[in-house]
């Protein structure tokens, strides 16, 4: 009897790392900025026919709004309430995408901000995007309510009032993240008001959750938060399901703080990844793809089964938290692309793709000086619409990562070889590198300033394959690069270094 409660307790707990994803679904997106109307037809004209798994969605809540710098997205980090309105749209419009997503098997992730409110010099006013009142110098959010009380001030030690040294652990935890106000997490009251949110956005629909700033946070305060949470919408989820916890915590090793102490909550973002990748492609450090022969736990990242991985994030696009400059990004596009691809041909972590809007940077000393500007917007604020161009690509300065072919048809590579092990890796000792997923899909990268071409063992049926990244399958035909598997699963590929893009990846569902 102990026994069966103690496997049912742990079963409950351990869902909280289970993406909730569909079986045949391996990969969110994070739509950042984008508006629930659009993210509802984009889930029912693009994601769902493409096997994309779920989307990380912008905080839903409202937030203080700022004109000074001019509506950076950044604003959406300061709550104001738990009123379901944003620029991304209000309470019903974030129903309808939740809704809508849902039925076509493409889950919601929302990122909740619970670490604290706005920023302490917000001032007061009704200044947000509900149009609920507040007031940072007595500490008053009635829209919610919280009061003077529900604050962490009288713990933080620091002169300041705000994180001052990332090595001392209590605080990051009981201090200012760059001076916005910390909640006192270990307050019934406060806990219970986060609860509700959160319990709010499940009963809607959404399936897990990020959590903002969980470094600045106890790990046993969100225990007893995420304890308190409810399972998911039986409508669409199984009976007994639990929202998945991804906590965002930067640890690139170094600080007080360390990944290991949140993996009894859920999930944890691992930095270290994209960090290391924009070294790898880049060749910086005397770095080269083929080191990473071992890539993951090997490299000394956090156990697979915790980790959610990213090429980069909203933050470190531009400068913002932690992964520096050789985070790749759109900017860099055909990097960027390997990297990607890199990602979602390798079985490690829960893997997130990044999709964003376009900024003109502005780098002065190593900082991009545009770093806070906001979504594209019409004059009076509003988020401008994600437009679709007769290419499929977006229009309205919307970047669509997601929808670039290369990344949409490695989004597919990941669903086909879903549960394969890494097979026939193989490299040259410097920038070329290959691999398989069991005998589902076979990846080859030539990032040498030379071309390559080599016969190398795929571990694939014999056949004709489409590769995925200079074209795809199309009826009958290739509309790329056609690879021909041997009866012994040998290939030949012939790469050049200017290719567009150097790399050719096929799977046993872009066969001829
Ligand atoms: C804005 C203004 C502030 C103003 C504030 C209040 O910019 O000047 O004081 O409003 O009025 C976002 C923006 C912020 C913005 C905030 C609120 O990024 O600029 O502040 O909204 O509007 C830390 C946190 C991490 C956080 C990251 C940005 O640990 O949680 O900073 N990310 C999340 C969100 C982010 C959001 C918030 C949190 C707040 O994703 O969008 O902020 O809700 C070290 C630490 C990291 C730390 C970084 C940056 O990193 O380890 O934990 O991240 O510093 O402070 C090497 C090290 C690496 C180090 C890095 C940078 O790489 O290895 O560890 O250098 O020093």
């Amino acid at each position: 009897m102990k026994l069966l409660l103690l496997l049912l307790v742990s079963g409950l707990c351990s869902a909280q790392y289970n993406s909730n994803f569909r079986s045949d679904r391996t990969t969110m997106v994070h739509l950042f900025e984008w508006r629930w109307a659009d993210i509802a037809a984009e889930c029912e004209r693009y994601l769902g026919p493409n096997g994309f798994a779920g989307i990380q969605v912008s905080p839903p809540n409202e937030n203080l709004i700022i004109t000074s710098p001019n509506r950076p997205w950044w604003e959406r980090y300061q709550p104001i309430s738990y009123k379901l309105c944003s620029r991304s749209g209000n309470e019903q419009q974030f129903r309808d995408m939740v809704t809508r997503c849902n039925n076509v098997g493409v889950y919601i992730y929302v990122d909740a901000i619970i670490n604290h409110m706005c920023g302490a010099a917000g001032g007061s006013g009704t200044r947000s995007t509900c149009g609920s009142s507040y007031n940072t110098g007595s500490k008053d959010f009635p829209g919610v309510p919280y009061s003077y009380l529900d604050f962490n001030d009288g713990k933080c030690r620091t002169g300041s009032g705000n994180i001052e040294n990332y090595s001392d652990a209590y605080q990051v935890r009981d201090c200012r993240l760059v001076s916005l106000l910390d909640l006192a997490l270990e307050k019934d009251y406060v806990r219970g008001k986060i609860a509700d949110y959160l319990n709010n956005l499940i009963s809607i629909g959404v399936a897990g959750f990020r959590l903002d700033a969980a470094k600045h946070m106890w790990p046993g305060d969100i225990k007893a938060i995420i304890s308190r949470l409810n399972n998911l919408n039986t409508k669409w989820f199984p009976s007994g399901a639990r929202p998945l916890i991804f906590q965002e915590v930067i640890d690139l090793g170094g600080e007080a703080i360390s990944s290991s102490e949140y993996f009894g909550n859920g999930r944890v973002t691992e930095f270290k990844y994209g960090a290391k990748l924009g070294n790898l492609i880049r060749k910086w450090n005397g770095e080269k793809i083929s080191y990473m022969r071992n890539w993951g736990e090997g490299w000394g990242f956090m156990p697979n089964d915790r980790a959610l991985v990213f090429v980069d994030n909203h933050d470190n696009q531009r400068g913002h938290g932690a992964g520096g400059a050789s985070i790749l990004t759109f900017f860099d596009a055909r990097l960027y692309k390997m990297g990607v691809g890199f990602m979602l041909a390798h079985p490690y972590g829960l893997a997130r793709v990044m999709s964003s809007y376009r900024w003109t940077r502005n780098i002065v000393n190593g900082q991009d000086s545009n770093d806070w500007i906001g979504p594209p917007a019409n004059s009076d604020g509003s988020t401008k619409a994600v437009t679709i161009n007769a290419d499929s690509t977006c229009g309205n300065g919307w970047v669509c990562e997601h929808r670039w072919r290369q990344i949409k048809n490695m989004v597919i590579f990941r669903n086909t070889v879903n549960g394969q092990g890494l097979v026939n890796w193989w490299d040259n000792g410097g920038h070329q590198v290959a691999f398989g997923r069991g005998n589902r899909g076979f990846i080859v990268f030539n990032n040498e300033g030379y071309n390559m071409d080599v016969t190398l063992n795929t571990g694939l049926p014999a056949g004709t394959y489409c590769d995925v990244i200079s074209g795809q399958k199309e009826g009958t035909r290739c509309t790329g690069i056609q690879i021909s598997v041997a009866s012994n699963g040998s290939a030949r590929f012939t790469i050049s270094s200017s290719a567009e893009d150097p790399f050719v990846a096929i799977h046993v569902n872009a066969k001829l």
